[in-house]
């Protein structure tokens, strides 16, 4: 592995062994969170060469068929459309239920869930979260409900079900439409049932950064047959034979090589998510004893893909703000991300447009500014996670005097 650790776990005893203050960077190359879950090389490559072979690139091509056809049985969803990526997934699916006016969503999600809304025209209504789940909160979302509004979007975050069955209740009792962004949940259960079947329907992510990628790439997935052809349809610009169109369509098209890339790491779905399991338990034996720091917990009873390790600092426990403990990561060369500081209320243009969106948002303000994300996945090893554990364990363990050297440092 090119991503080598410096020195031995002793060496970060001290907070003057600490990267941020003069000591050698725990780890020469950077640790991102992110970094690519990859399968079976060989294989890949052997599909690679039957696409190039055949010649045959894109525009249904094999390999997509059995994606989709592979992705709907693991979730058990009666139809699957490929898509070129999540965003696109969002928006081909928006358009298809035909929402507009407004539709509520959390703030506390990636841009990507708020933009696709503002970019079809339609305005996103930023609900507050549930502290625990750090998903959309359904007893403050029936407030926000007004006769403009016409569906909501629920967001498994970090691959945990959001609360299903009240947004279910909700929007039926409501007649709005109910769609999910599931960019982060594939391969997650809610009460034993795989995600992809709820809603009207459900879009996952396989970008690149995803615990299963397909390079980039998504998929919308759905049982309801009419809204599975409409969707294929508006990804294939609305053809409905080569030379005849019948409504508008745009270019949502998954390209072969991205389906094959997608196909060979299914195979190897039950070793990342092993993988991942395994990790989330490291971190969590090792900061448990930790005061102030916790790690999201994930619901033993469901099935996960762990493919977040979701830290929540307590600064005022620690003695250490988030921002301070991510700059310290950083100095040592962990990339550890603010997903998902600020919040999408709190990034242009929703910032200026609804000025006021913070005045019902202050969970979702207080998790933003808690949250950090840590390396996971096949990029990252045991070993190193103990070394990020005990980069951790000792800025907190010091952290009058790490507060102090950083006051230091910032007034010199
Ligand atoms: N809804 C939700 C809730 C989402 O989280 C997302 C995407 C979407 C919708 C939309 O899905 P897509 O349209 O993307 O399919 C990343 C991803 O780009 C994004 O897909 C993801 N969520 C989001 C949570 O994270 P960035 O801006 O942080 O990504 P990026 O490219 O900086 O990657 C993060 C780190 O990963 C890099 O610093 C290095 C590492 N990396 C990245 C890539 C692409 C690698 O090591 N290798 C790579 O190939 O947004």
């Amino acid at each position: 592995m090119s991503t080598t650790a410096h020195g031995s776990d002793s060496h970060k005893k001290t907070v003057s062994d600490l990267a941020i203050f003069g000591g050698a960077p725990a780890f020469e190359n950077a640790l991102h969170v992110g970094r690519p879950n990859i399968g079976n090389r060989q294989r890949f490559l052997e599909r690679v060469d039957d696409i190039l072979e055949r010649r045959w690139l894109t525009n249904g091509g094999q390999y997509v068929s059995q994606f989709e056809k592979r992705i709907a049985e693991m979730v058990h969803v009666e139809h699957c459309v490929a898509i070129c990526n999540a965003t696109v997934g969002l928006e081909i699916a928006i358009r298809a239920l035909e929402l507009k006016g407004e539709v509520i969503i959390p703030s506390f999600t990636f841009i990507a869930t708020a933009h696709v809304l503002q970019w079809l025209k339609i305005t996103p209504v930023f609900c507050d979260i549930d502290p625990k789940t750090h998903c959309l909160d359904p007893k403050r979302l029936e407030q926000l409900i007004t006769p403009q509004t016409t569906g909501i979007i629920g967001v498994h975050l970090w691959g945990q079900a959001c609360d299903i069955d009240s947004l279910t209740e909700i929007s039926a009792r409501r007649g709005l439409r109910l769609l999910f962004d599931s960019a982060h949940a594939f391969g997650s259960s809610y009460h034993g049932s795989m995600i992809g079947s709820f809603g009207d329907a459900e879009v996952f992510s396989f970008h690149a950064t995803k615990f299963l990628n397909s390079l980039e790439g998504g998929a919308v997935v759905t049982n309801n047959a009419q809204l599975a052809e409409q969707l294929r349809l508006m990804r294939n610009f609305g053809f409905v034979t080569y030379d005849k169109t019948d409504s508008i369509g745009i270019n949502g098209k998954m390209n072969e090589i991205s389906a094959a890339m997608g196909l060979t790491n299914l195979e190897s779905v039950e070793e990342f998510i092993a993988l991942n399991r395994e990790h989330y338990q490291h971190y969590r034996e090792r900061l448990s004893d930790l005061d102030g720091i916790s790690l999201l917990t994930f619901n033993e009873d469901e099935r996960s893909n762990y493919q977040y390790v979701v830290l929540e600092v307590d600064e005022q426990k620690t003695g250490l703000a988030r921002d301070q403990l991510m700059q310290i990561l950083h100095a040592e060369n962990v990339l550890a991300r603010r997903y998902f500081y600020p919040g999408c209320h709190d990034m242009e243009p929703y910032k200026s447009l609804y000025s006021d969106a913070h005045l019902l948002l202050p969970l979702t303000e207080r998790l933003a500014a808690r949250v950090l994300t840590l390396p996971t996945g096949q990029a990252i090893t045991a070993e190193m996670i103990d070394r990020i554990c005990t980069i951790i364990q000792t800025a907190l363990e010091n952290a009058s005097e790490v507060q102090n050297m950083l006051e230091e440092r910032r007034l010199a």
